[in-house]
């Protein structure tokens, strides 16, 4: 240890290893007990999964607590006694942490769980125990990936500080699909990537840094992620040959996958039969182009035999589709999915599905209604291995948006929740924004589907229609930065959001914690101000972007903001609505576009009326005067100044806060999330002098506090 409180200063590594850093343990009774556990390790199967394990348990170890583990041997299992003599590093010769799956053949395993033990774990699950019997704590598994997730769960327990004398738990994921997007295009170019370049790919070929890909993998395995599509949504024309010309490459990236769990995706161009040639149409009914997606997918499953299967967005932002053809979006996913079905690979259809084009002057028109509008009509004619990807919201990704009302909609059909790590309207990881409480409430919303007991997070679990498929994906945030997510306290979003998917009860300040002592250690001090950092970051995010949930005060096509009027589909109008009277969309049956219809029951009621419309959402859903008055006394108005003023002011405070942690934490970390505040500090006040100006030119009311308004 050194001086800064158990940091070590010589690993200067500028958040490359993330939550995998293992920081030393400070001294004391719980670091006592793992330095007695942990001295050795009793692993007989050679497995790459459960080998990866030994090694992230051999590097955790001798990381965390100083000491390098011991692989027993099998017969020397037999010898493991009670009580047997303490070594002088503080091991104990008796101890032994057993890993592996069960019935093969580690004895450990095979002695401390029982068939009642082993039925309660899942397919991806562990099963953990502290046995005095066998003075042992074995982590047993169904399968070798669940050793690997039930070994960096002792690993967490660990580095979080809990004790482990005690163990007795069967651990399983509650989502099964739990997959990351990537929008990494074959150039080298991330769409909204806020992270660097791509560490897949440059200048049209496969980088092939094998290295960096196993440690995103492990990165990602140690989260909980087990499905990885690497490639952007939007396929361009050299992204349609990863599935001919540049299969040898994609199947080496998926056998580094593999021995993490996770299984490979691919993006798929709809119309890349005619784009690779041979066949003139992408009709999902033609037999041409059916013949053609069968055998590409047979072609596939031969190099890569775990293959995930197919994500695909159609008819979408200029993207091709069945539309084309007269045929509507199941006709397009089943003819993908019966060519991979054979291979028991799966086909995720995108919902985000709506005319950039459109015209809305009428009123009526609004995008926020398509996805519901698209796909409610087709609940029932997907195959089942066919999943449909909900963004979180109706719009895209804002910083705040009701939840989409697809979730309730939908009952007989497999759908997965979209998220977005990367923060594309978030602040770009130039701001912090840890999102996880924004997920979190997703996740929580009751969408009355099937009575008050139908939240979000049921439906995208699978329980509430009983789904085959079900999950959540996320759009990754990372790139080729060292730190991988460009802001380093972004890396808690993709944490947290691995470790939400696999257990969505996790609270976010749990996450938060979590992923705070496996970055920075165990201070508290440092803890608290991170934690209430990360814990306040949305809302003041919020609080000086755009107001009450109206969204998109963006700049055209960076999306970087502020530009009230700037985002790029505002060909017939802006976004907001907003005149020299009042500001918001009318989105109620009443006199609006309907929208709030598609929701069910008291929440459909609930937005309907402006006295009940929560405020935060009051301007997606109300079209006001700006003198209207919210539930919190405030007039629309007032309230986007004082939000203005506060969160700037705020931002400035996440900056302050942070430099009370100078020498608590490592220099390498600090100074580079000392430089991120310091700019989102600045340019927090940018925000709040171009929205308070636009709103007081076009209101002409001035505020009751009487601050400057540049
Ligand atoms: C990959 C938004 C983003 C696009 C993205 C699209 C999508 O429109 O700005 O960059 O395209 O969402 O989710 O498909």
């Amino acid at each position: 240890m050194n001086e800064a409180g158990g940091i070590n200063n010589l690993l200067q590594d500028q958040g490359y290893n993330a939550w995998l850093s293992y920081p030393e343990l400070p001294q004391g009774s719980l670091q006592e007990q793992y330095v007695k556990w942990c001295g050795a390790v009793s692993v007989t199967e050679t497995d790459d999964t459960v080998q990866a394990a030994l090694a992230e348990w051999k590097q955790g170890v001798a990381s965390m607590l100083g000491i390098e583990v011991q692989v027993q041997a099998e017969a020397a299992l037999a010898d493991t006694a009670a009580n047997a003599p303490e070594h002088s590093d503080g091991t104990s010769a008796g101890h032994v942490i057993a890993f592996g799956t069960f019935g093969s053949g580690n004895p450990l395993i095979n002695s401390v769980f029982a068939e009642a033990d082993i039925r309660k774990v899942g397919r991806e699950g562990f099963a953990i125990r502290t046995s005095a019997e066998h003075n042992c704590i074995a982590v047993g598994a169904s399968a070798p990936a669940g050793v690997l997730y039930g070994v960096f769960h002792l690993l967490r327990l660990i580095g979080t500080l809990q004790p482990i004398a005690a163990l007795d738990e069967a651990v399983n994921p509650v989502n099964s699909l739990r997959m990351i997007n990537h929008w990494d295009n074959f150039d080298g170019s991330v769409e909204r990537g806020y992270a660097g370049r791509s560490f897949f790919y440059e200048n049209n070929r496969f980088i092939g840094d094998m290295e960096r890909v196993r440690d995103y993998a492990r990165l990602m395995s140690s989260a909980g992620i087990n499905a990885i599509a690497i490639n952007n949504v939007n396929v361009h024309a050299l992204e349609t040959l990863f599935i001919s010309e540049y299969l040898p490459q994609v199947a080496e990236i998926a056998d580094k996958f593999r021995v993490y769990g996770i299984r490979l995706f691919l993006s798929v161009n709809f119309a890349g039969p005619m784009q690779e040639g041979g066949v003139g149409t992408a009709d999902p009914l033609d037999p041409g182009v059916r013949t053609w997606w069968q055998n590409k997918a047979a072609e596939i499953y031969q190099v890569i035999p775990d293959f995930g299967g197919f994500v695909v967005k159609a008819d979408s932002e200029n993207r091709p589709g069945p539309f084309t053809y007269g045929r509507d979006h199941a006709d397009g996913a089943n003819m993908l999915a019966e060519a991979l079905e054979p291979f028991g690979g799966i086909v995720i259809w995108r919902c985000f599905v709506y005319n950039c084009k459109q015209d809305w002057r009428d009123r009526k028109t609004d995008r926020a209604r398509a996805a519901y509008d698209h796909f409610k009509p087709l609940d029932g004619r997907f195959k089942d291995n066919v999943i449909l990807q909900i963004k979180n919201g109706p719009m895209d990704f804002q910083v705040r948006e009701p939840v989409s009302p697809l979730f309730g909609a939908l009952t007989q059909t497999n759908q997965i929740i979209e998220f977005q790590i990367a923060q594309e309207y978030t602040g770009q990881q130039r701001h912090v924004c840890y999102l996880v409480p924004q997920w979190k409430e997703v996740l929580e919303f009751q969408t009355l589907a099937k009575g008050e007991a139908s939240p979000v997070k049921r439906i995208v679990d699978g329980s509430l229609w009983g789904n085959r498929h079900s999950g959540i994906a996320a759009v990754s945030n990372t790139g080729n930065d060292i730190n991988w997510t460009g802001h380093l306290l972004a890396q808690a979003n993709l944490y947290g959001y691995g470790r939400l998917a696999w257990n969505p009860e996790l609270s976010a300040e749990a996450i938060a914690a979590e992923w705070i002592a496996l970055t920075f250690g165990s201070n508290p001090e440092v803890a608290d101000v991170i934690s209430r950092i990360l814990l306040d970051s949305w809302e003041i995010y919020e609080s000086y972007t755009a107001p009450l949930g109206v969204g998109w005060m963006i700049n055209p096509e960076h999306h970087y903001g502020p530009n009230v009027d700037g985002y790029e589909y505002s060909q017939w109008g802006t976004y907001h609505y907003a005149d020299n009277r009042g500001i918001g969309v009318d989105r109620t049956v009443k006199t609006g576009t309907g929208y709030s219809a598609q929701y069910i029951g008291s929440n459909a009621a609930r937005y309907e009326s402006l006295e009940e419309c929560p405020d935060e959402l009051l301007l997606f859903f109300h079209h006001v005067p700006y003198t209207h008055v919210l539930h919190s006394g405030k007039t629309v108005i007032q309230h986007i100044y004082d939000t203005h003023f506060e969160g700037a002011q705020r931002a400035e405070g996440l900056l302050s806060s942070w430099q009370t942690l100078k020498d608590k934490v490592r220099e390498d970390l600090y100074v580079q999330v000392e430089q991120r505040l310091t700019g989102q500090a600045a340019h927090a006040k940018e925000w709040r002098d171009q929205i308070n100006t636009y709103f007081y030119r076009k209101s002409g009311i001035e505020d009751q506090a009487s601050r400057t308004i540049y």
